[in-house]
């Protein structure tokens, strides 16, 4: 296949880099590229190569090699979702989810011995983990959380459900929110909690070697819920989870009660970073799939390429794609520096996710009739792209962080003879 050249590169990467990403193309290309269309039709999660990119190292990208990790860069992990996501988007977002959403909040709050018994075994793949913050009533208002947590003796107690969790399912490794009390101006304090419980495809798991570890003391009262049947990210687990008088242990709270809110937002920041390069991904894909084929399809007596209506489109795309490049490299340099960047998160995630939803469009568009069959990936890209405006923030909410750097936060209506 065609593969982009780009000189945004030479100013970001390191030889390092591109020997990873070389890494991750040519096992995309020799085990997920034979089955991206078959997961995607039976919604299928693939066992089989998470299992290959657990021993590739692939979970532990970012991570310190004292946790199991490569020791590689925030920037690595980001090309790992980048160009996973040119070919299958759900082996991406299985990746994604696990290093930022998962990992990233144990690594960065959590107590040494947190890290070692359970950041170790996300980072070397041995079992898959998942965010906990979006419920039935807190979407993208994610402070409306009504997940309880109660103190008893000497343990807490857990109510409630999350929806729409990625690996919730496959996943054994949990971190989530809960309203831990209420603070002196009526507000919910929320605060974070590791929770545990077996993979749902124990068998899968014991097939591949990966997947299920029999050390968790996994935590009674929690389990996972309904499977989602979605309408792209088909062969990634999304999921619901259950908290019925769940018991987890003191020592499991995540970072200091009352943190849970803002240590989380801080999260998704690393996962707007990640979302942004996979949805980038997705462009460059759907870019290089429309290469191959206005080249080779004929209309006309004239290659489709050549006629100027999809030249400058085509132009038009690969332009976004080299902005796009500076906007995610940029951010996620941001973060590795320990800088804030929830501006720049939130304006590489947006601009990515319209990129990916116009571009896979265009490609379907471009590649005409066959581009709405299953014979060509693009309808598969297009329908995974769509995601990219609603997860992790939707566009709105983007576009509420960075109005308020802009702009400073909302005043609240003027009342009536007040003006
Ligand atoms: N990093 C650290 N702290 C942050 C933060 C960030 N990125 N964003 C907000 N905070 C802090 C604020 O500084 C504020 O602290 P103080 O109380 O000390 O002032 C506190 O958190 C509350 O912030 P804010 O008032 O901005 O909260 P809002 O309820 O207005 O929520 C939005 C802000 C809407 C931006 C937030 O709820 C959000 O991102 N929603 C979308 C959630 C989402 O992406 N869900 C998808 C999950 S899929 S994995």
């Amino acid at each position: 296949m065609i593969e982009l050249t780009s000189s945004v590169d030479d100013r970001y990467l390191t030889d390092e880099h591109r020997m990873l990403r070389a890494m991750v193309r040519e096992f995309a290309e020799n085990e997920i590229v034979p089955i991206a269309q078959e997961i995607d039709e039976q919604a299928r999660f693939p066992w089989e190569n998470v299992a290959k990119m657990a021993e590739l190292g692939l979970f532990g990208v970012p991570w310190p090699e004292e946790y199991g990790g490569a020791g590689m860069d925030t920037l690595a992990s980001t090309l790992v979702s980048e160009e996973l996501a040119k070919f299958c988007p759900s082996h991406s977002i299985t990746v994604g989810a696990n290093i930022t959403l998962a990992a990233s909040p144990i690594y960065e709050f959590g107590t040494e011995e947190q890290k070692q018994k359970y950041l170790t075994k996300l980072a070397r793949g041995e079992v898959l983990g998942a965010f906990g913050l979006t419920e039935p009533d807190a979407g993208s208002d994610a402070q409306g959380t009504k997940t309880r947590a109660e103190e008893k003796d000497d343990h807490w107690v857990l109510n409630g459900s999350k929806i729409f969790i990625t690996n919730g399912g496959v996943g054994e490794i949990f971190v989530v929110t809960a309203v831990t009390g209420e603070l002196p101006d009526g507000s919910k304090e929320i605060s974070s909690f590791i929770l545990t419980k077996p993979t749902r495809d124990l068998e899968e798991a014991k097939a591949v070697g990966v997947g299920h570890a029999g050390d968790l003391d996994y935590t009674p009262g929690f389990r996972h819920g309904k499977k989602e049947d979605k309408l792209g990210w088909r062969a990634s687990d999304t999921t619901e989870l259950v908290f019925e008088d769940s018991v987890v242990p003191m020592e499991n709270m995540l970072g200091q009660r009352g943190h849970g809110f803002k240590n989380f937002m801080r999260t998704l920041d690393g996962g707007r970073v990640s979302m942004a390069a996979h949805l980038l991904g997705i462009a460059e894909g759907a870019l290089e799939q429309t290469i191959k084929f206005t080249r080779e399809r004929m209309q006309f007596n004239t290659r489709i390429c050549d006629f100027q209506a999809i030249r400058f489109e085509l132009a038009d795309w690969w332009t976004r794609i080299e902005a796009a490049k500076h906007l995610v490299y940029h951010a996620a340099m941001l973060r590795q520096a320990g800088e804030l960047h929830s501006k720049e998160a939130a304006m590489a995630k947006l601009y990515c996710s319209e990129l990916a939803a116009w571009a896979t469009t265009k490609a379907v568009q471009f590649h005409g009739a066959y581009g709405y069959t299953t014979e060509y990936p693009v309808e598969r890209l297009m329908r995974d792209a769509k995601i990219g405006e609603i997860g992790e923030g939707t566009s709105e909410i983007q576009r509420i962080v960075i109005a308020r750097h802009l702009l400073g936060p909302e005043q609240s209506p003027v009342e009536e003879g007040a003006r």
